[in-house]
């Protein structure tokens, strides 16, 4: 089952760029200064990625982020902790293939949340679409120091994807994707991205968010 939440949804499908708030790449200490600077370099929607962190310590972030996203009016995702999105009162939450059903994820947070599920193959991305979730990122196109171990899947089933699932739910592609690449990302098919590495490790956060989202 979708989200009832049609304001969230609504956003949900207008959003082109997908920022993360990765603690790989931000210190605790700048959470804060990196939510604001992809929210005004024009980041649509944002996710909360805290690997290797106890579910109280995401909870604690997310509490510190929620406000300025609300304020901004862009949707915060919780990724991987549903029980923290639903204690916050998050937007959403993301989880990936080895989470666990839609179900199991919407026992926890209720109807109204965005739910989205990482995907790896077109058939994966079928199978989340047939199951219900709201989003689905496909990827990684290529390897990423984000997600270290894994192999690109390349661009071949971008079209197909798009086409097939991003006709009937928002399709973010992901992995590997800097502003170097976005073009030939975008000519294979893609509509909508998520960038991580490329703009947190750049001198200003906000122009190449900024950048990025002019080439989308
Ligand atoms: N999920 P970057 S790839 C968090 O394929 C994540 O599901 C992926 O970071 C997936 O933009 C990825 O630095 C890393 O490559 C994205």
């Amino acid at each position: 089952m979708k989200s009832n939440d049609t304001s969230n949804v609504n956003k949900l499908n207008q959003a082109r760029l997908y920022g993360i708030v990765d603690l790989g790449y931000t210190a605790e200490a700048d959470l804060v200064s990196t939510t604001k600077s992809l929210i005004s370099g024009g980041a649509d929607i944002l996710q909360l990625r805290a690997k290797g962190y106890r579910p109280e310590q995401v909870e604690k972030f997310a509490i510190e982020l929620l406000p300025y996203c609300q304020r901004r009016g862009i949707p915060l995702i919780i990724n991987d902790f549903p029980e923290v999105a639903s204690r916050v009162g998050a937007d959403g939450v993301h989880i990936g293939q080895d989470d666990g059903s839609l179900q199991l994820a919407r026992n926890i947070v209720g109807d109204t949340m965005i739910v989205g599920r990482s995907t790896h193959s077109k058939e994966q991305a079928v199978v989340a679409l047939e199951e219900g979730f709201d989003y689905i990122g496909f990827g990684p196109l290529f390897p990423t120091p984000t997600k270290k171990g894994r192999p690109g899947i390349g661009m071949d089933d971008v079209f197909y994807v798009e086409n097939k699932i991003g006709s009937e739910i928002p399709v973010f592609c992901i992995g590997g994707i800097t502003r170097a690449n976005i073009k030939t990302v975008i000519q294979a098919g893609a509509s909508r991205l998520v960038i991580v590495s490329d703009l947190l490790t750049a001198d200003s956060i906000e122009s190449a968010t900024s950048e990025a989202k002019s080439m989308l």
